[in-house]
């Protein structure tokens, strides 16, 4: 099976070349920048309060998970985009290519994100104010499933930021901004948008199930110590659960990992995800065959997993940047940023975005030696839609 839509929403090969393709990967990093500064704080507020795509099929009490049994609450346009780590250019041209790809199917477009807003890049706090640009500017169109990076909360005992992982480099910005005194409007900026952040990612929910079986989440889903526990649909909201869906690891080749309390992203295998489908199906009346996730980072910035066989698994990233601690021997330079769109009853279809070099550099590779900087290439924005071949390795 490929994970590659080769053939485009009308199903044609040849609208892989028309004008609406080249004008969804155009977005400027200049442009990017300018349009997640022009959000401002006081609607960031009322966007953190709203209920986002799918929300309002929560279940239980504690609506952490989200169950969307009915068919027809599926929007004809559903998009997934993965971990951005702070990579504003992937996520504002991914935004753009999406828009672009529903007009030609005439329907309105919707999106799931999968989590890793920050750490591990410099414009966490830009990629945020984008991401509420866009569920102010369409409001039940967007979903958000945090991952273990958007663990962060706001101690007010000690003034400090918090943050689930180490080293977590937005919240140890926002707290030396603390440290030395906000000394701007710019500052005091970053830390109520933090602030506001912290609230966003704790109240939105960990886990979303497609009435066509497509589990969405960050990483995972409850391990095999847990399965017992699993009574009714409502016991996925415990607190066990919660964190596996945000933190477990893939095991692309073992059939059965023991799950390892000691660590909060310990690893399952492809029996251990059989094994969950088969009790949320048939034991809580989740319908669930195939996962999509973020968490890991392929080279390629995506993987599909041949041992997930009969429960088929496929992680995106929507990075178009090699990152700093990514050896330049496994990640290109210029990594395609993934997004997928949402197949009924397949794993969704992978797109890579053909986001230009030159805005790339702009954006993150400033620093780079004149050696590694790349020649201007013309030809950079080009659109191109996949080459329909399976990934080597990855995660
Ligand atoms: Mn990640």
């Amino acid at each position: 099976m490929s994970p590659f839509d080769s053939t485009g929403l009308s199903g044609k090969a040849d609208d892989i070349d028309s004008p609406i393709f080249a004008r969804a990967t155009l977005v400027s990093w200049a442009q990017a920048l300018e349009d997640a500064r022009s959000v401002p704080i006081s609607e960031i507020r009322t966007v953190v309060e709203q209920r986002l795509l799918f929300e309002d099929r929560s279940v239980g009490a504690a609506r952490r998970v989200v169950h969307v049994s009915d068919p027809s609450a599926l929007p004809a346009s559903l998009w997934f985009i993965g971990d951005l780590h702070g990579d504003l250019l992937g996520l504002a041209n991914a935004w753009a290519y999406i828009q672009a790809q529903s007009r030609v199917a005439g329907c309105e477009p919707f999106v799931l994100f999968l989590g890793d807003f920050v750490d591990r890049g410099v414009h966490a706090h830009e990629t945020l104010l984008y991401l509420f640009r866009m569920i102010r500017d369409n409001p039940g169109r967007v979903g958000v499933l945090p991952g273990n990076h958007d663990e962060i909360a706001w101690d007010t005992e000690a003034n400090r930021f918090r943050s689930e992982v180490n080293p977590a480099d937005y919240v140890d910005g926002l707290n030396a901004i603390l440290d030395r005194g906000p000394s701007d409007d710019e500052d005091a900026a970053r830390i109520e948008v933090g602030k506001l952040a912290c609230t966003f990612f704790a109240n939105r929910p960990r886990a979303v199930f497609l009435p066509d079986g497509l589990l969405v989440a960050h990483a995972g889903f409850p391990h095999a110590d847990l399965l017992p526990t699993l009574k009714a649909v409502d016991d996925l909201n415990a607190g066990d659960c919660l964190q596996d869906f945000v933190w477990l690891r893939i095991s692309e080749n073992a059939p059965r990992k023991r799950p390892n309390r000691a660590t909060k992203g310990c690893e399952f295998g492809y029996e251990n995800f059989s094994e969950f489908c088969t009790v949320a199906t048939q034991r809580l009346g989740v319908t669930t065959r195939r996962m999509i996730r973020g968490h890991e980072h392929p080279p390629s910035r995506f993987a599909t997993y041949p041992n997930y066989q009969r429960n088929p698994v496929l992680t995106i990233n929507t990075m178009c940047r090699r990152m700093d601690d990514e050896s330049s021997l496994r990640v290109e330079r210029f990594p395609k940023a993934c997004i997928a769109r949402h197949v009924p009853d397949e794993l969704p279809c992978v797109h890579q975005l053909p986001i230009g070099e030159s805005e790339v550099s702009a954006a993150y590779y400033h620093d780079a030696t004149p050696a590694e900087a790349p020649a201007e290439s013309s030809g950079s924005t080009e659109p191109r839609l996949v080459e329909p071949s399976h990934p080597a390795g990855g995660a």
